[in-house]
């Protein structure tokens, strides 16, 4: 599935630092808080979005939040609100929480982006630019309906409730699924963006549900627990996985048939149309309110298409 804006080369530039530097008084600066900084989807955004404020003689610095959690992400918006810059790319780990503080940054003339997650007040940020999350979970639901000949019980794990991107998958994916009148949905668990907790909870729902047919991991960190818990209970490749995202360590679970269906994203131009956005805004120049960016379904079978590999994280 190629879902989404136009088709985007997705290139990361080798991130050599999460910055480049706080720039000349003169520079127009750009800062980007991620969600968790350790995540390659946000490695990846953070390494186009860096490459892209260089070519365009913007000074850039990142910082992302150690946890998924509100009270660890707050300090480093605060932090943004003393330093003032021009431009703010930011992925706010709650859809309520923090919007006062982001509006407090807009209202002293600071340009907001919200990539990849959102905030519900659309009063913040001048562009909103992430994938279709919910068509996501839509083609998730297709494609491991279609792994479990359209048959069975399945579980959704994701994060936490109150995620603009996990809360849509989640949505996409159950609707879409309700069309499978022999597939059965278990109530959705949450592992608080921790593999352990997603590889202990795939363990209990086997054997509560020895009939599970399949998963739909709704990120990368859910989607690397859950196959680790397949793989620790032996039961790879029986109960079918489809997860969001295409860091390295799910590529491997692909490979070796833990994982069946991976819903890749576009980090990179995230990354990228975010910077040229607040440029736009910057100099004053029409800025694009909502963009949705690409989103691919890899499987072992086409991972070895360059049209399709290409959007495999490279962090
Ligand atoms: O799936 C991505 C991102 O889109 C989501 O908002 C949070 O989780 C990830 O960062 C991957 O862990």
């Amino acid at each position: 599935v190629v879902a989404g804006a136009a088709l985007v080369l997705a290139t990361t530039a080798a991130c050599s630092s999460s910055a480049n530097g706080p720039g000349s008084t003169a520079q127009k600066k750009i800062t980007l808080i991620t969600g968790v900084k350790s995540d390659p989807f946000y490695i990846t955004m953070t390494c186009a979005a860096q490459a892209e404020a260089k070519a365009r003689g913007l000074a850039f610095t990142a910082d992302g939040s150690a946890q998924w959690d509100v009270s660890v992400q707050r300090p480093l918006i605060d932090s943004v609100a003393a330093a003032r810059p021009d431009g703010l790319m930011v992925s706010p780990v709650d859809t309520e929480a923090l919007t006062p503080s982001l509006k407090q940054i807009q209202s002293s003339g600071t340009k907001i982006a919200l990539v990849d997650t959102s905030v519900t007040d659309p009063s913040v940020g001048i562009t909103r630019i992430s994938s279709d999350n919910e068509k996501g979970g839509q083609v998730a639901a297709d494609a491991l309906a279609q792994q479990m000949g359209e048959r069975g019980s399945v579980i959704v794990i994701s994060v936490k409730p109150g995620i603009s991107t996990t809360d849509a998958r989640i949505k996409g994916f159950t609707e879409e699924m309700a069309k499978y009148p022999n597939i059965k949905v278990l109530p959705t668990l949450y592992d608080n963006d921790l593999p352990a907790t997603a590889a202990s909870q795939i363990q209990s729902t086997l054997a509560a549900h020895p009939d599970l047919g399949g998963v739909f991991a709704g990120n990368t960190n859910t989607g690397q627990g859950v196959a680790t818990g397949l793989s620790q209970a032996g039961k790879q490749g029986q109960v079918k996985v489809a997860a969001f995202d295409a860091e390295p360590d799910e590529i491997t679970a692909l490979k070796n048939g833990t994982l069946q269906v991976l819903v890749a994203q576009d980090p990179a131009a995230i990354g990228t149309q975010a910077v040229d956005q607040l440029a736009a805004a910057l100099a004053g120049k029409p800025v694009q309110a909502s963009i949705g960016t690409t989103m691919v379904a890899i499987t072992k079978d086409n991972l070895s298409d360059p049209q399709i590999a290409k959007y495999v994280y490279k962090a």
